[in-house]
């Protein structure tokens, strides 16, 4: 109750709410592939809150939309100004329905002149199941547009490998619950290797989550996993930090 009024002044003024950036690396560990854009509310009382704690609400509450579109004005603002090769957004199946929401990341990206490759949304495998016409549409209209789709978490929910195929979806993430027990559990090295196999048997990108250390990365790189993201290269950034840490250019 008090969250969703809360959030909803955060809405309207859009003063309180932050995105941070963190570095998504090439298998060389140095040159950054891109970013995944996280956000961040900065509770005038609370204090900083986790979207865990109000991404549940904004979507039982009908505010997601509002709160996803604000996300994407400002990742696409952020890929106006700088140089980075491409952002990654979270976005909720809620907000994958909504033909709303789909036509304004289209227009998002024509009206800033972006080319649209350079926008990745992450979606959850749920997703990819749900065979309701405006979900089915929306994946259409997206991928049609030259949107790149990524699925988060993969390995943690039901994929169908034919839905893979028919969205065309361009990458897969390793959830960061098996890479943080590679060198532990032998299952989480089969489940790791299997998932890169076959990103790389479909010609798709794989990206490890969570790599937390060196040991892990090792581990992925033999592998041929082709990006690394997580605590030990970067956490997620500020904008001008991330900049900074990067070097990409503004
Ligand atoms: O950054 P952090 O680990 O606290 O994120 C927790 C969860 O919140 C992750 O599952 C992430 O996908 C989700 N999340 C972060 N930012 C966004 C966002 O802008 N939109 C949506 N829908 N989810 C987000
Ligand atoms: O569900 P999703 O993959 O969108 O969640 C991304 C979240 O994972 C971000 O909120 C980010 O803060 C968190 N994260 C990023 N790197 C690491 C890591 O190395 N370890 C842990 N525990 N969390 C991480
Ligand atoms: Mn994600
Ligand atoms: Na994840």
């Amino acid at each position: 109750r008090r969250i969703e009024q809360d959030l909803r002044r955060a809405l309207d003024t859009g003063g309180e709410l932050r995105l941070e950036y963190q570095p998504i690396f090439a298998t060389d560990g140095r040159t950054v592939a891109g970013a995944e854009a996280l956000v961040r509310w900065e509770h005038p009382e609370r204090g900083r809150l986790a979207p865990d704690v109000f991404i549940g609400v904004a979507e039982e509450r009908g505010l997601i939309e509002r709160l996803g579109e604000w996300v994407l004005e400002e990742a696409c603002r952020m890929l106006a100004r700088t140089t980075i090769p491409w952002v990654a957004v979270n976005v909720s199946p809620v907000e994958l329905r909504s033909r709303r929401f789909v036509d304004r990341v289209i227009e998002q990206l024509r009206q800033l002149g972006i080319d649209p490759a350079r926008l990745q949304l992450e979606i959850t495998e749920g997703v990819l199941l749900d065979t309701s016409e405006a979900t089915e549409a929306g994946l259409t209209r997206l991928r049609t547009a030259g949107i790149r789709l990524a699925l988060d978490d993969f390995g943690t929910g039901y994929s169908s490998l034919n839905y893979l195929r028919r969205y065309n979806v361009d990458k897969l993430k390793i959830d960061r619950s098996f890479v943080g027990q590679l060198g532990q559990s032998s299952d989480a090295e089969v489940i790791v290797r299997t998932i890169i196999d076959l990103a790389r048997s479909l010609n798709m990108k794989v990206t490890a989550e969570g790599v937390a250390t060196e040991q892990q990365r090792d581990y992925l790189v033999a592998r041929g996993c082709h990006e690394l993201q997580g605590y030990l290269l970067s956490q997620p950034l500020p904008l001008e930090a991330f900049l900074e840490f990067t070097g990409i250019a503004a």
